[in-house]
């Protein structure tokens, strides 16, 4: 009897154990009771925004991969520094970062419609998805479900710099469990969008200290690059805010369309950021960049793919987090007595 009593209190800790499990999971339309129209919300303000501004979707892009890569998935990057708190936007690898309105704007049309039942992790990871298809990528089914973190602290941002090698980048990719074929193939992302001087001058310049260029430059590009970027002038402090940006992927005349043109780049020594060029020099790199330009609809899929890998970074599920009210803060109110907003 009593064997018995506690194998069935056994079980039933098993049954809920596996069911806390099983909720723990995103899953494709999870807001389908709660509230059934919060993806089409997301892509009408996606589209809208889109017609006026095409590289939207690039600012997106990198906000979620920074959003994911740093903390999970939990739309930590897109909390505002308040009080004695320095979130992760303030952190100088952040400078840049945008698409933060139309986050706001699509959270103040959730909350008219759907109070408290969207997170703002899920209408990052929605509103990119939305502008990769807008972009002609494949309009993915996205799993969601994500909840919101309490936590953004910039002590926490360890994001792979422009001048990585692969392998720093492909081991800087495996914290998050993405693995070295994610990693090329999410850098296809930079076939779109904007890249400020200042990440890649050393190498039209003084590569590694040399006083001279990188050789891995092809010569016409850099060209082209020195003329867009001037030598920077060692009596005036760098400022990312004032220095000029190019487009990511200067060569392929598509600056906002996220297809192959990127690894095109890549293999004609016209790539912009050291990483990006790296991926000419090994191996398996160089294959599957030739492959994804020859076979652009196998990008797609695998983009897609590794993006729906990316979304699933340490994601909060369940009870856990909250589901914000205001995408720029927590919502603990006693915590906001303590700021002067
Ligand atoms: C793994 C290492 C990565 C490095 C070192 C890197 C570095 C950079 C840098 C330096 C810029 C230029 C930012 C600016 O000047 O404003 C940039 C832009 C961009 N990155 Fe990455 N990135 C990485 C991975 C990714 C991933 C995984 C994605 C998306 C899946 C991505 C998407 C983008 C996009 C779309 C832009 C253009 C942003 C804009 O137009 O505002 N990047 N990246
Ligand atoms: C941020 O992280 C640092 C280093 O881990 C820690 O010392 C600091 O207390 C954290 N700040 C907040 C507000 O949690
Ligand atoms: C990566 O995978 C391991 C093993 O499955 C897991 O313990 C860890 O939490 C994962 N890390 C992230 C960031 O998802
Ligand atoms: C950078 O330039 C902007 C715009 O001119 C200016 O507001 C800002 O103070 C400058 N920042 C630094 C660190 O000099
Ligand atoms: C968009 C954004 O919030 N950028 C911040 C990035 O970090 C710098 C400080 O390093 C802040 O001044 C910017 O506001």
């Amino acid at each position: 009897m009593v064997v018995s009593a506690l194998w069935a209190v056994a079980m039933a800790a098993f049954v809920s154990m596996v069911v806390a499990m099983a909720a723990a999971e995103l899953q494709v339309h999870f807001y389908k009771d709660s509230c059934p129209q919060a993806e089409l919300v997301v892509k009408g303000i996606m589209q809208q925004r889109f017609s006026s501004d095409p590289s939207l979707p690039a600012g997106l892009l990198r906000l979620h991969f920074h959003d994911c890569f740093v903390h999970g998935c939990d739309g930590s990057v897109l909390i505002d520094s308040s009080g004695n708190n320095v979130a992760e936007k303030d952190a100088p690898p952040n400078l840049t970062l945008r698409g933060f309105e139309v986050i706001d704007e699509i959270k103040a049309e959730l909350e008219k419609q759907c109070k408290g039942i969207v997170s703002c992790a899920d209408i990052l990871a929605l509103a990119t998805r939305d502008g990769v298809a807008l972009t002609g990528g494949s309009a993915y089914a996205l799993p969601t479900g994500r909840r919101d973190g309490t936590v953004s602290n910039i002590s926490d941002v360890h994001i792979p710099g422009p001048s990585f090698s692969v392998a720093e980048a492909a081991s800087a990719f495996q914290t998050i469990n993405l693995s070295l074929e994610d990693l090329v193939t999410l850098l296809g992302a930079h076939a779109m969008g904007f890249c400020h001087c200042g990440f890649f001058v050393d190498r039209l310049y003084n590569f590694g200290g040399s006083g001279q260029a990188d050789p891995d430059i092809d010569p016409q590009f850099l060209g082209v690059l020195r003329q867009k970027c001037p030598r920077p002038n060692n009596n005036v402090p760098f400022n990312l805010s004032t220095d000029p940006k190019i487009f990511m992927t200067p060569s392929s005349g598509t600056p906002f369309k996220l297809d192959a043109s990127f690894y095109r780049g890549v293999l004609q020594e016209q790539a912009t950021l050291q990483l990006d060029q790296g991926l000419a020099f090994t191996d398996l790199t160089r294959r599957i960049a030739a492959d994804y330009i020859g076979r652009p609809n196998v990008f797609r899929r695998k983009f897609a793919k590794a993006m729906i890998k990316l979304g699933n970074v340490d994601v909060l599920t369940g009870q856990q987090g909250e589901i914000r009210a205001n995408c720029r803060r927590f919502n603990q109110p006693n915590h906001d007595l303590n700021h002067f907003s």
